[in-house]
């Protein structure tokens, strides 16, 4: 609980034995749910999130996107908190996003990884990606995102009523952004945090993922389906 608000965190996971112990045992005290959703991981993944009281939940269908939405219906917190199982995401950082989140009065807050100030930890080539990623969202939507491929988000778990989230994979990063912004109840903000090397090994295809994302947002933007 965090000044009256029950917290969860969910993290995708593929493999992530190494990055998974690093957060799981910084996690901290006030966090009331923590949970994992594996895709069928062949290492030590479910075993080392058990070990310290995680609750793995387990996707049979691949895919990043899929894995969250199954997350987020076993998802029980006032707020969700969500961050990549590789030890990137500053989880020490928690506290510092929670209480911007209501300090700032939003619904969602992005956690932007720039300016990044470890070398180690985005090559150049991803930071031009990702850049031009953010900016083309930013220019379909009208509202400046500096990082719209982050994956580490804060917000009030009722606002996914009001979401329509279909994507299975890595876009579901700039969906859930798309759909937040889109609706005019949902206050949405963004700030920085530290960003630094993953853990293990990395399961992005820079240029597939890349082009499926850029593909994706036009895609989105010009489909006509509303909301349900
Ligand atoms: N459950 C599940 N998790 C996934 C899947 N693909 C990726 N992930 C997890 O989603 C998170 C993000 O994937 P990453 O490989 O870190 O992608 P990235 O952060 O864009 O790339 P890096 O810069 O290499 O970290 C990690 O925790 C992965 O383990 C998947 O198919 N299923
Ligand atoms: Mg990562």
């Amino acid at each position: 609980m965090y000044k009256g608000q029950t917290i969860t965190v969910i993290m995708p996971c593929l493999n992530e034995e190494q990055g998974i112990e690093q957060i799981l045992r910084r996690m901290p005290e006030f966090v009331d749910e923590t949970i994992v959703v594996d895709n069928g991981s062949t290492d030590r993944t479910v075993e080392v999130a058990r070990s310290f009281g995680a609750k793995v939940i387990r996707e049979e269908v691949r895919g990043y996107g899929r894995a969250y939405r199954r997350g987020f219906s076993n998802a029980t917190g006032d707020v969700i908190v969500t961050l990549d199982g590789d030890h990137s995401y500053p989880v020490e950082a928690l506290s510092y996003l929670l209480e911007a989140f209501l300090h700032l009065e939003v619904d969602f807050l992005n956690a932007s990884r720039f300016p990044v100030r470890d070398p180690r930890a985005m090559t150049f080539k991803h930071k031009f990606g990702n850049l031009v990623l953010s900016v083309a969202m930013s220019l379909l939507y009208l509202r400046w995102v500096r990082d719209s491929q982050s994956g580490m988000w804060v917000f009030r778990r009722k606002i996914l009523q009001g979401m329509r989230l279909e994507s299975d994979g890595m876009a579901f990063s700039e969906e859930i952004k798309i759909e937040a912004l889109k609706d005019p109840d949902v206050r949405f903000g963004e700030i920085s945090i530290q960003y630094s090397s993953r853990l293990g090994e990395m399961k992005l295809n820079p240029w597939r993922d890349g082009f499926a994302n850029l593909w994706f947002l036009v895609k989105k933007r010009f489909s006509s389906r509303r909301k349900p």
